[in-house]
C-alpha cells in the first residue's frame, strides 16, 4: 500500500469545512480509530484512492453497487437521460416505468411514492402509518436504524449506535415519546406493548433482516407472528426494506420469507448508485397520501430522472437471464461463509460469521447474535485490529462493527480466496 498522504491532507482540509470532516458520520472512521480515505474513482468490486491504492471493496457505497461500481449499463443510461436534462419538477416518464417496475417485483405495493433517501422514505412511511390508522404510537426495534427522522432515532443503530447516540440529541423527548423502543426476536415483548397501550399503536417497523448493527436474521416464525399480531390489533407492519430490498431476493426480504406487509420502504439499489428512496404498499393506505389524501409528503427532486434512469438498469440488468444474478450472489455468500467460519476455527478466533445472500457481519464474540444486546457483546478492540489488518492488505471493509458488508456480482470467487486468505492471516495475529 502506499502511504495515504493525498486522503490525510484532503481530511485535514476537510476537517475546516465539513463537522468531522465528513457528510455521513461512519466514513470518518471514528470507530475503528486512523483517518478515512478519499477515493478517486470506483469501479466493478474495487475503489481506488486518491493516493493510488487499489481497494478490493465490501462496503460498495453501503449497499446500492450490488453490480458492482460503475456499471456500464447504468453510465449509459445516466448519460443518456441527462442529455436531456437532469430535473424536471414535473412528472416524467421514467418515474411511472419505475413504480410500475417496483410493483411487479414486490407484490405488497400496489402504490408508490418516490422520494430521495432512505431516512426520507421510512420518515413519511410512518406519517403515513399514523395519518392511516389515526393512531400516534409507534413500535420500532433496538439496533434498527431507519434513517435519521426524530420518531426514528431512538435507540437507533448504524452510526447513532457506532457513537453512542442512539437516543440523538436535538429530539424533544415529546417527539419520541410516542416511539416504543423493543428488543429485536422477542414476540413476549411485542404482546406486552399492544397490551399496555390498546388501540394505540399505528405501526411496528423494522428491518426484517437488521443490518445496522451489523447483520442478525429473524428467528423462524418471528416475522410471521409480527404479520399475524399487527393484522389483529389494527396496527400496519412496515418493512423497511431499504438495505435488503432487490438484494435479498427480487422481492427483497419480504419475498424471502414470504411474508406481506402493509408498507415498505426502499433506496439504495433503486437508485443505482444516485440519490433515492421510495415508500409504497397498498393502494388503500396509500391513496391517504396528498395530493388524495390528507397525509402531506412531497419533494422537488423526488422521482428525479436521471434517478429513476440508473435505478431502472440496475434493475434490468439484475432482472436479465431469469434474476440468475442471485443465484450468483448466494454462491458468492457461501463460499465467503464457509471460508470465513473456517479461516477463524482455524486462528482459534471466537467469530459468529452472520451472513444471509450477500450481506454478512463478523461479531467478535463466542455466543450467537439474535439482537443488540447480543450485537454488543462483539470486542469490539479485536474488530477494529481485524479492519486495519485486512485494510492494509487492500481489503475494505465497513468502517464499524455495526455495519453489513456487502457482495456484488462483480466480487469473483478468486477475489473471495483472497479475502478468506488474508483474513485468515489477520485473524492469527488478534
Ligand atoms: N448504515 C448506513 C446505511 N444504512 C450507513 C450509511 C451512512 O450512514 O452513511
Amino acid at each position: 500500500m502506499r502511504p495515504r498522504e493525498k486522503s490525510e491532507s484532503l481530511f485535514a482540509e476537510a476537517l475546516k469545512y465539513l463537522p468531522g470532516g465528513v457528510n455521513s458520520p461512519v466514513r470518518a472512521f471514528r470507530a475503528v480509530g486512523g483517518q478515512p480515505f478519499f477515493v478517486h474513482r470506483a469501479a466493478g468490486q474495487f475503489v481506488w484512492d486518491v493516493d493510488g491504492n487499489q481497494l478490493l471493496d465490501f462496503v460498495g457505497t453501503w449497499g446500492p453497487a450490488i453490480l458492482g461500481h460503475a456499471h456500464p449499463r447504468i453510465l449509459q443510461a445516466v448519460r443518456d437521460t441527462a442529455l436531456h436534462g437532469t430535473s424536471f419538477g414535473i412528472p416524467n416518464p421514467l418515474e411511472v416505468t419505475m413504480a410500475r417496475r417496483i410493483t411487479e417485483l414486490v407484490p405488497s405495493v400496489q402504490k408508490v411514492r418516490m422520494c430521495n433517501s432512505g431516512t426520507e422514505a421510512c420518515m413519511s412511511a410512518v406519517r403515513l402509518a399514523r395519518g392511516f390508522t389515526r393512531r400516534d404510537k409507534i413500535i420500532k426495534f433496538d439496533g434498527c436504524y431507519h434513517g435519521h427522522g426524530d420518531a426514528l432515532l431512538v435507540k437507533a443503530g448504524s452510526g447513532a449506535l457506532t457513537f453512542g447516540h442512539p437516543d440523538s440529541a436535538g429530539v424533544p423527548a415529546d417527539f419520541a415519546k410516542h416511539t416504543v423502543v423493543l428488543p429485536f426476536n422477542d414476540p413476549d415483548a411485542v404482546k406486552a406493548a399492544f397490551a399496555q397501550c390498546p388501540s394505540e399503536i399505528a405501526a411496528v417497523i423494522l428491518e426484517p433482516v437488521p443490518a445496522n448493527a451489523g447483520l442478525y436474521l429473524p428467528r423462524p416464525g418471528y416475522l410471521e407472528f409480527l404479520r399475524e399480531i399487527t393484522r389483529a390489533e389494527g396496527a400496519l407492519l412496515i418493512f423497511d426494506e431499504v438495505m435488503t430490498g432487490f438484494r435479498l431476493a427480487p422481492g427483497g426480504a419480504q419475498e424471502r420469507f414470504g411474508i406481506t406487509p402493509d408498507l415498505s420502504t426502499f433506496g439504495k439499489i433503486i437508485g443505482g448508485g444516485l440519490p433515492v428512496g421510495a415508500f409504497g404498499g397498498r393502494a388503500d393506505i396509500m391513496d391517504h397520501l396528498a395530493p388524495l389524501g390528507p397525509v402531506y409528503q412531497a419533494g422537488t427532486l423526488s422521482g428525479n430522472p436521471l434517478a429513476m434512469a440508473a435505478g431502472l438498469a440496475a434493475l434490468e440488468e439484475l432482472g436479465a437471464n431469469g434474476h440468475a444474478a442471485y443465484a450468483r450472489l448466494e454462491q458468492l455468500g457461501a463460499q465467503l461463509e464457509a471460508g470465513m467460519r473456517d479461516a477463524a476455527k482455524a486462528a482459534n478466533v471466537p467469530v459468529q460469521f452472520q451472513r444471509l445472500g450477500s450481506m454478512f457481519c463478523a461479531y467478535f464474540t463466542s455466543g450467537p447474535v439474535h439482537n443488540l444486546t447480543d450485537a454488543m457483546r462483539s470486542d469490539r478492540e479485536r474488530f477494529k485490529r481485524f479492519f486495519h489488518g485486512m485494510l492494509a492488505e487492500g481489503i475494505y471493509l465497513a468502517p464499524s462493527q455495526f455495519e453489513a458488508g456487502f457482495l456484488s456480482t462483480a466480487h469473483t470467487p478468486a477475489d473471495l480466496e483472497r479475502t478468506v486468505a488474508t483474513a485468515a492471516r489477520v485473524l492469527r495475529t488478534l
